[in-house]
């Protein structure tokens, strides 16, 4: 066995380049807060087009609601007009039916994660955004204050880090946590949650992406967010909405962010 394997130089390595690469994340264009397929999605394309973007997930895993398929049965359902969002990453389409596709979720969420991270999204895994970076006069948000979900679930008393983003996207699914802290407690800010509605997976699909974008200045919603912001009906295991509605997002972001918006 090699004399290189030595475990002060492996404590060092991963001290010094996960130091490193935090440091390099204090100040990014886009804070993706959640790594769902919303998140995912407009991760990869942020990232493609040159934006420095951050993805924050508080759990050790990727994919969010998509792993569990419908029921905890292991297939999505997409529609025509998103699939090529999961076929631009790699995704094979398992059967088409009038104008549905159906995809093994596993496939599906493995491959959206490594969409974004080969077009360059820099992914923190095990940090929960807990709060928002703020001014105002004029109001606007300007990044997350994370922390590591193994200090919130131990319930100690540690301080987070901020860091600043020109953008921050909620994609934290059905809780809207970025949403929901920002509106309770930022003066000025009036947004109130409408709490998502019951099912009518058409007309939510719909309207999902034609309401997911900003929110306020430096705020945007992706995903199922937006759902519980606006009252929308919920849609259950269908996912070209999730998909649009993150492509969406980071159109939005994108136009804003060049033209200083
Ligand atoms: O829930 P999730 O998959 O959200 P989404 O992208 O997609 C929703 C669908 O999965 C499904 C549906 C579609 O028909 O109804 O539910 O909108 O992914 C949200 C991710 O955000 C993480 C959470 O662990 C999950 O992986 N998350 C939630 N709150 C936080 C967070 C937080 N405060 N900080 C960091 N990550």
């Amino acid at each position: 066995m090699s004399r290189r394997v030595d475990e002060a130089v492996i404590t060092r390595l991963i001290v010094e380049e996960a130091l490193k690469h935090l440091s390099f994340l204090a100040d990014v264009d886009v804070a993706v807060v959640g790594a769902g397929p919303a998140g995912l999605t407009a991760a990869r394309l942020l990232a493609k087009r040159g934006f420095r973007t951050a993805v924050f997930e508080r759990r050790l895993s990727f994919g969010g609601g998509m792993g569990g398929g419908g029921m905890q049965l292991p297939r999505i359902v997409v529609e025509e007009e998103a699939w090529s969002l999961l076929s631009e990453v790699g995704c094979r389409p398992l059967k088409v039916e009038g104008g549905l596709y159906v995809a093994d979720a596993a496939e599906a969420l493995a491959k959206l994660a490594v969409g974004a991270l080969d077009a360059g999204a820099h992914v923190l895994l095990g940090v929960s955004v807990e709060d928002v970076v703020f001014r105002d006069n004029p109001l606007r948000i300007e990044g997350v204050v994370a922390q590591w979900s193994s200090v919130i679930l131990s319930g100690l008393h540690v301080d987070p880090l901020s860091f600043k983003a020109r953008a921050t996207v909620d994609c934290t699914g059905h809780e809207a946590s970025v949403l929901s802290v920002a509106s309770r407690k930022i003066p000025g800010l009036s947004l109130s949650l409408k709490g998502e509605g019951s099912m009518w997976a058409e007309v939510g699909e719909q309207l999902i992406v034609e309401r997911s974008g900003k929110v306020c200045p430096g705020l945007y919603a992706a995903g199922m967010s937006v759902a519980a912001l606006y009252g929308l009906p919920r849609m259950g295991p269908i996912f070209g909405g999730m998909l649009l509605s993150g492509k969406k997002a980071a159109e939005e972001v994108a136009r804003d962010l060049t033209s200083g918006g």
